[in-house]
Protein backbone atom coordinates (compact mmCIF):
# COMPACT_ATOMS: atom_id res chain seq x y z
CA UNK A 1 0.00 0.00 0.00
CA UNK A 2 1.41 3.92 -1.00
CA UNK A 3 4.76 2.71 -1.50
CA UNK A 4 4.98 6.01 -3.40
CA UNK A 5 5.03 7.69 -0.49
CA UNK A 6 8.63 7.15 1.19
CA UNK A 7 10.41 8.70 4.41
CA UNK A 8 11.55 11.52 4.66
CA UNK A 9 15.38 11.43 5.06
CA UNK A 10 16.59 11.13 8.49
CA UNK A 11 12.95 10.18 9.85
CA UNK A 12 12.49 8.27 12.81
CA UNK A 13 10.75 4.83 12.56
CA UNK A 14 7.16 4.49 13.05
CA UNK A 15 6.81 2.79 16.59
CA UNK A 16 5.78 -0.51 16.25
CA UNK A 17 2.35 -1.67 17.75
CA UNK A 18 1.80 -3.76 20.68
CA UNK A 19 -1.91 -5.18 20.74
CA UNK A 20 -3.52 -5.83 24.39
CA UNK A 21 -5.52 -9.54 24.10
CA UNK A 22 -8.64 -9.57 25.93
CA UNK A 23 -8.93 -12.68 27.83
CA UNK A 24 -11.36 -12.19 30.30
CA UNK A 25 -11.89 -14.13 33.19
CA UNK A 26 -14.69 -16.35 31.66
CA UNK A 27 -12.12 -17.53 29.34
CA UNK A 28 -10.28 -19.56 32.07
CA UNK A 29 -12.92 -21.15 33.49
CA UNK A 30 -12.82 -24.19 31.44
CA UNK A 31 -9.90 -25.59 33.08
CA UNK A 32 -7.10 -25.60 30.58
CA UNK A 33 -9.21 -27.12 27.43
CA UNK A 34 -9.81 -24.97 24.40
CA UNK A 35 -13.29 -24.11 24.04
CA UNK A 36 -13.01 -20.82 25.67
CA UNK A 37 -9.59 -19.79 23.90
CA UNK A 38 -11.54 -19.23 20.72
CA UNK A 39 -12.49 -15.79 21.49
CA UNK A 40 -9.10 -14.72 22.57
CA UNK A 41 -7.66 -16.10 19.48
CA UNK A 42 -10.01 -14.66 16.93
CA UNK A 43 -9.03 -11.86 18.89
CA UNK A 44 -5.25 -12.03 18.43
CA UNK A 45 -5.46 -13.03 14.59
CA UNK A 46 -7.36 -9.26 14.25
CA UNK A 47 -4.58 -7.60 15.83
CA UNK A 48 -2.38 -9.56 13.70
CA UNK A 49 -3.92 -9.20 10.60
CA UNK A 50 -4.21 -4.87 11.61
CA UNK A 51 -0.55 -4.76 11.92
CA UNK A 52 0.70 -5.42 15.47
CA UNK A 53 4.24 -6.51 15.81
CA UNK A 54 3.94 -7.81 19.25
CA UNK A 55 0.79 -9.23 20.92
CA UNK A 56 0.68 -8.97 25.06
CA UNK A 57 -0.80 -11.85 27.37
CA UNK A 58 -1.40 -11.06 30.56
CA UNK A 59 -3.47 -13.38 33.08
CA UNK A 60 -3.07 -10.73 36.19
CA UNK A 61 -5.41 -7.57 35.83
CA UNK A 62 -3.06 -4.38 36.60
CA UNK A 63 -5.78 -2.13 36.88
CA UNK A 64 -6.25 0.18 39.80
CA UNK A 65 -7.83 -1.69 42.43
CA UNK A 66 -7.36 -5.14 40.98
CA UNK A 67 -6.98 -8.36 43.50
CA UNK A 68 -3.81 -10.49 42.62
CA UNK A 69 -4.24 -13.27 41.34
CA UNK A 70 -2.76 -17.27 42.17
CA UNK A 71 0.60 -18.47 40.52
CA UNK A 72 -0.98 -21.82 39.22
CA UNK A 73 -3.91 -19.96 37.98
CA UNK A 74 -2.17 -17.05 36.04
CA UNK A 75 -0.06 -19.87 34.66
CA UNK A 76 -3.29 -21.89 33.28
CA UNK A 77 -4.61 -18.62 31.57
CA UNK A 78 -1.45 -17.54 30.17
CA UNK A 79 0.97 -20.38 29.38
CA UNK A 80 -1.75 -21.99 27.05
CA UNK A 81 -2.22 -19.17 24.94
CA UNK A 82 1.45 -18.12 24.74
CA UNK A 83 1.85 -21.19 23.02
CA UNK A 84 -0.67 -21.03 21.09
CA UNK A 85 0.06 -17.56 19.36
CA UNK A 86 3.40 -18.21 19.19
CA UNK A 87 3.18 -21.40 17.37
CA UNK A 88 0.12 -19.31 15.23
CA UNK A 89 1.96 -16.29 14.01
CA UNK A 90 5.02 -14.60 13.04
CA UNK A 91 4.72 -11.97 15.77
CA UNK A 92 6.54 -11.67 19.24
CA UNK A 93 4.35 -12.77 21.81
CA UNK A 94 4.97 -10.72 25.46
CA UNK A 95 3.99 -11.79 28.95
CA UNK A 96 2.84 -9.77 31.17
CA UNK A 97 3.75 -10.74 34.23
CA UNK A 98 5.70 -10.11 37.14
CA UNK A 99 6.29 -13.51 38.74
CA UNK A 100 9.41 -15.52 37.40
CA UNK A 101 8.13 -18.87 37.31
CA UNK A 102 5.18 -17.72 34.73
CA UNK A 103 8.28 -15.75 32.87
CA UNK A 104 10.00 -19.33 32.50
CA UNK A 105 6.85 -21.18 31.41
CA UNK A 106 5.80 -18.63 29.04
CA UNK A 107 9.73 -18.21 27.43
CA UNK A 108 9.40 -21.62 27.54
CA UNK A 109 6.25 -21.80 25.73
CA UNK A 110 7.45 -18.94 22.97
CA UNK A 111 7.34 -16.00 24.70
CA UNK A 112 9.59 -13.48 22.67
CA UNK A 113 9.15 -10.73 25.30
CA UNK A 114 8.22 -10.06 29.25
CA UNK A 115 6.31 -6.90 30.32
CA UNK A 116 6.96 -6.20 34.10
CA UNK A 117 4.96 -3.12 35.11
CA UNK A 118 7.25 -4.34 38.36
CA UNK A 119 10.27 -3.47 36.29
CA UNK A 120 11.66 -6.88 37.89
CA UNK A 121 12.08 -5.73 41.43
CA UNK A 122 9.67 -8.89 42.41
CA UNK A 123 11.50 -11.51 44.17
CA UNK A 124 14.26 -13.87 41.48
CA UNK A 125 12.72 -12.10 38.99
CA UNK A 126 15.70 -9.83 37.99
CA UNK A 127 17.83 -13.26 37.77
CA UNK A 128 15.12 -14.26 36.06
CA UNK A 129 15.01 -12.06 33.32
CA UNK A 130 18.41 -12.24 32.66
CA UNK A 131 19.34 -15.87 32.61
CA UNK A 132 16.14 -15.66 30.11
CA UNK A 133 17.58 -13.12 27.64
CA UNK A 134 14.12 -11.86 26.37
CA UNK A 135 13.65 -8.25 26.11
CA UNK A 136 12.11 -6.91 29.32
CA UNK A 137 10.16 -4.20 29.27
CA UNK A 138 10.64 -2.13 32.85
CA UNK A 139 7.89 -0.04 33.79
CA UNK A 140 7.39 3.17 36.51
CA UNK A 141 4.77 2.59 39.07
CA UNK A 142 4.38 4.57 41.82
CA UNK A 143 3.17 2.05 44.98
CA UNK A 144 0.79 -1.17 44.11
CA UNK A 145 -1.74 -1.61 41.84
CA UNK A 146 -4.57 -1.78 44.92
CA UNK A 147 -3.70 1.73 45.99
CA UNK A 148 -1.76 3.56 43.54
CA UNK A 149 -4.13 5.92 42.21
CA UNK A 150 -5.12 7.26 45.60
CA UNK A 151 -2.55 10.36 46.15
CA UNK A 152 0.26 10.04 43.61
CA UNK A 153 2.93 12.11 44.70
CA UNK A 154 5.96 13.42 43.22
CA UNK A 155 8.34 16.11 43.90
CA UNK A 156 9.51 15.98 39.86
CA UNK A 157 7.60 13.45 37.96
CA UNK A 158 9.80 13.18 34.99
CA UNK A 159 13.46 13.23 36.82
CA UNK A 160 12.05 10.36 39.78
CA UNK A 161 10.38 8.50 36.72
CA UNK A 162 13.22 8.84 34.98
CA UNK A 163 16.13 7.87 37.76
CA UNK A 164 13.92 5.11 39.03
CA UNK A 165 14.08 3.73 35.08
CA UNK A 166 17.76 4.23 34.46
CA UNK A 167 18.55 2.72 37.83
CA UNK A 168 16.24 -0.67 37.12
CA UNK A 169 18.47 -0.65 33.80
CA UNK A 170 21.24 -0.58 35.59
CA UNK A 171 20.29 -3.16 37.49
CA UNK A 172 19.10 -5.27 34.60
CA UNK A 173 22.33 -4.82 32.93
CA UNK A 174 24.50 -5.55 36.44
CA UNK A 175 22.51 -8.87 35.97
CA UNK A 176 23.82 -9.75 33.06
CA UNK A 177 20.60 -8.78 30.89
CA UNK A 178 22.13 -7.10 27.31
CA UNK A 179 21.19 -3.30 26.87
CA UNK A 180 20.16 -4.12 23.40
CA UNK A 181 17.04 -6.20 25.59
CA UNK A 182 16.24 -3.55 27.51
CA UNK A 183 12.66 -1.42 27.37
CA UNK A 184 11.80 1.93 29.58
CA UNK A 185 8.29 2.67 30.20
CA UNK A 186 6.87 5.63 32.13
CA UNK A 187 4.34 3.88 33.34
CA UNK A 188 1.46 5.87 32.26
CA UNK A 189 -1.59 5.65 35.23
CA UNK A 190 0.20 3.70 37.23
CA UNK A 191 0.54 6.24 40.07
CA UNK A 192 0.09 9.31 38.68
CA UNK A 193 -2.29 11.82 38.52
CA UNK A 194 -3.23 13.34 34.81
CA UNK A 195 -0.60 16.36 35.35
CA UNK A 196 1.63 13.55 36.22
CA UNK A 197 0.70 11.57 33.01
CA UNK A 198 0.41 14.41 30.77
CA UNK A 199 4.32 15.84 32.02
CA UNK A 200 5.41 12.43 31.27
CA UNK A 201 4.11 12.37 27.61
CA UNK A 202 5.65 15.90 27.50
CA UNK A 203 9.18 14.25 28.37
CA UNK A 204 9.09 11.11 25.96
CA UNK A 205 11.85 12.71 24.22
CA UNK A 206 13.76 13.26 26.83
CA UNK A 207 13.06 9.43 28.23
CA UNK A 208 14.31 8.05 24.61
CA UNK A 209 16.84 10.15 24.36
CA UNK A 210 19.12 7.12 26.74
CA UNK A 211 18.92 4.89 24.12
CA UNK A 212 16.71 2.15 25.24
CA UNK A 213 13.51 2.09 23.63
CA UNK A 214 9.99 3.61 25.57
CA UNK A 215 6.93 1.85 25.60
CA UNK A 216 4.01 4.07 26.26
CA UNK A 217 0.77 2.57 27.26
CA UNK A 218 -2.21 5.24 27.35
CA UNK A 219 -4.82 3.44 25.21
CA UNK A 220 -8.19 4.17 26.83
CA UNK A 221 -6.65 4.96 29.95
CA UNK A 222 -8.55 7.07 32.65
CA UNK A 223 -6.57 9.93 31.92
CA UNK A 224 -9.25 10.22 28.77
CA UNK A 225 -11.73 10.60 31.19
CA UNK A 226 -10.33 13.65 32.51
CA UNK A 227 -9.45 15.21 29.10
CA UNK A 228 -12.51 14.41 27.58
CA UNK A 229 -15.06 13.25 29.86
CA UNK A 230 -15.99 9.79 28.33
CA UNK A 231 -16.53 6.22 29.74
CA UNK A 232 -13.77 3.66 28.43
CA UNK A 233 -15.76 2.34 25.33
CA UNK A 234 -16.04 6.16 23.86
CA UNK A 235 -12.30 6.99 24.08
CA UNK A 236 -10.85 5.27 20.83
CA UNK A 237 -10.27 8.98 19.40
CA UNK A 238 -8.51 10.69 22.43
CA UNK A 239 -6.48 7.07 22.98
CA UNK A 240 -5.39 7.89 18.87
CA UNK A 241 -4.35 11.79 19.90
CA UNK A 242 -2.38 10.50 22.76
CA UNK A 243 -0.99 7.67 20.50
CA UNK A 244 0.21 10.19 17.57
CA UNK A 245 1.55 12.57 20.89
CA UNK A 246 3.67 9.70 21.96
CA UNK A 247 4.69 9.02 18.41
CA UNK A 248 5.81 12.12 17.73
CA UNK A 249 7.66 12.03 20.75
CA UNK A 250 10.22 9.20 20.13
CA UNK A 251 8.24 6.13 21.66
CA UNK A 252 9.15 2.89 20.18
CA UNK A 253 6.46 0.81 21.27
CA UNK A 254 3.02 1.70 21.40
CA UNK A 255 0.47 -0.44 23.90
CA UNK A 256 -3.01 -0.33 22.36
CA UNK A 257 -6.31 -1.90 22.30
CA UNK A 258 -7.42 -1.01 18.92
CA UNK A 259 -4.50 -1.74 16.66
CA UNK A 260 -6.37 -1.69 13.17
CA UNK A 261 -6.94 2.18 14.07
CA UNK A 262 -3.73 2.72 15.54
CA UNK A 263 -1.94 1.87 12.36
CA UNK A 264 -4.33 4.01 9.89
CA UNK A 265 -3.29 6.89 12.18
CA UNK A 266 0.74 6.11 12.08
CA UNK A 267 0.50 5.75 8.70
CA UNK A 268 -1.26 8.79 7.60
CA UNK A 269 0.76 10.85 10.74
CA UNK A 270 3.68 9.62 8.52
CA UNK A 271 2.39 10.58 5.65
CA UNK A 272 1.12 14.43 6.00
CA UNK A 273 3.94 15.31 8.42
CA UNK A 274 7.14 14.53 6.76
CA UNK A 275 8.94 15.21 9.73
CA UNK A 276 7.20 13.31 12.06
CA UNK A 277 7.91 9.30 12.99
CA UNK A 278 7.74 7.54 9.52
CA UNK A 279 8.01 4.77 7.79
CA UNK A 280 8.32 1.19 9.59
CA UNK A 281 11.03 -0.72 7.28
C1 LIG B 1 -9.17 0.66 30.02
C2 LIG B 1 -8.45 -0.43 29.65
C3 LIG B 1 -8.67 1.52 30.96
C4 LIG B 1 -7.21 -0.68 30.22
C5 LIG B 1 -7.44 1.27 31.54
C6 LIG B 1 -6.72 0.17 31.16
C7 LIG B 1 0.55 -0.82 30.87
C8 LIG B 1 0.98 -2.14 30.96
C9 LIG B 1 -1.08 -2.02 31.58
C10 LIG B 1 1.47 0.18 30.45
C11 LIG B 1 3.07 -1.59 30.25
C12 LIG B 1 -4.48 -0.75 31.35
C13 LIG B 1 -0.03 -4.31 31.66
C14 LIG B 1 -3.50 -1.01 32.42
N1 LIG B 1 -0.76 -0.77 31.26
N2 LIG B 1 2.23 -2.53 30.65
N3 LIG B 1 -0.05 -2.88 31.41
N4 LIG B 1 2.73 -0.26 30.16
N5 LIG B 1 4.34 -1.91 29.94
N6 LIG B 1 -5.55 -0.06 31.82
O1 LIG B 1 1.18 1.37 30.38
O2 LIG B 1 -4.36 -1.15 30.23
S1 LIG B 1 -2.62 -2.53 32.19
Amino acid sequence: MVDVIYPAPGAVPLPRVMGVLNITPDSFSDGGRWLHREPALRHAAEMVAAGADIIDIGGESTRPGAAEVPLQQELDRVVPVVEALADAFDITVSVDSSKPEVMRAAAAAGAGMINDVYALRREGALETGAVLGLPVCLMHMQGEPRTMQASPAYDNVVAEVESFLLDRAAAAEAAGLPADRIVIDPGFGFGKSPRHNLDLLAAMPRLAGHGYPVLAGLSRKRLLETLTGRPVDQRLAGSLALALAAARGGASILRVHDVAETVDALRVMAAAWPSAPAGQD
